[in-house]
């Protein structure tokens, strides 16, 4: 796999090479690799979104919850939900064919938060899951985020036969910056999982201009990071 080098003139290639259209010798569309955390508290469906739009199988470190879990794990709000993600999910996805978002999902509970540390270097950005009807399991990870500087956006899994809340809402109610983008969106969709990551890669390069991937984002594939 090609990855976009940042010491490399995006012009010094183009158009030299005979018989190949200009995009392809354009360095500057060489595949980006990035990294995404997908975070949120447990049950909220990171790995459903994972799952929506992962080109290769996911991997996903469930185990069955067992009595064990009971009074720690509380699984009265999902119902039919049966396993948890111990470790991680692991999924790709290509956007725009030269960005490539690797993404990693967080363990939701608390007693695995050991793990963030690692999961979260090299992230150009996080995406923080929320169900409306558990507002505050996102706290922990809208503060770890906050806290560490690392953009996000926030992404409203809206269950259907749940109320609907406005994303404005959402933002008063979870006291967000003006500029964090809010999302209502459906983990289960693709299209709806697409839109979030174009969302947040377009945050984060608001947020750390220099990043993999930025010419051919900014150079306009309707990412809007509103
Ligand atoms: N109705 C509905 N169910 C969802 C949605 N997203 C996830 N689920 C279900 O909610 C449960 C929890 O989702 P999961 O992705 O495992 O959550 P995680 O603990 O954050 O990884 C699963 O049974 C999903 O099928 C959604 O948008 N609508
Ligand atoms: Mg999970």
């Amino acid at each position: 796999m090609d990855y976009a080098d940042s010491d490399t003139s995006p012009h010094a290639s183009a158009g030299e090479e005979e018989g190949a259209a200009s995009w392809q010798t354009d360095l500057s569309r060489a595949p980006a690799a990035t990294k995404i955390v997908i975070a949120g508290g447990f049950g909220v469906g990171k790995t459903t979104f994972v799952g929506s739009v992962s080109e290769i199988t996911p991997l996903r470190t469930e185990a069955v919850m067992t009595s064990a879990g009971e009074g720690v794990d509380d699984p009265a709000e999902v119902p039919g939900k049966s396993t948890t993600t111990v470790a991680m999910d692991f999924g790709r996805i290509t956007l725009e064919a030269d960005l490539v978002l690797y993404l990693f999902g967080t363990p939701g509970q608390k007693r695995f938060w050991f793990m963030w540390d690692d999961l979260v270097r090299g992230a150009i950005g996080a995406v923080v899951m929320v169900d409306t009807r558990r507002l505050t399991d996102c706290f922990p990870a809208l503060d770890y985020f906050e806290s560490g500087g690392l953009p996000y956006v926030v992404a409203v899994n809206h269950f259907e036969g749940t109320p609907r809340h406005e994303a404005e809402a959402v933002r008063e109610a979870l006291a967000l910056a003006p500029d964090v983008p809010v999302l209502i969106m459906d983990a289960r969709q693709r299209i709806s999982v697409v839109e979030t990551l174009l969302t947040l890669v377009g945050r984060a390069l608001e947020v750390s201009p220099g990043l993999p991937g930025a010419p051919s984002v900014r150079a306009g594939h309707g990412v809007n990071p509103a």
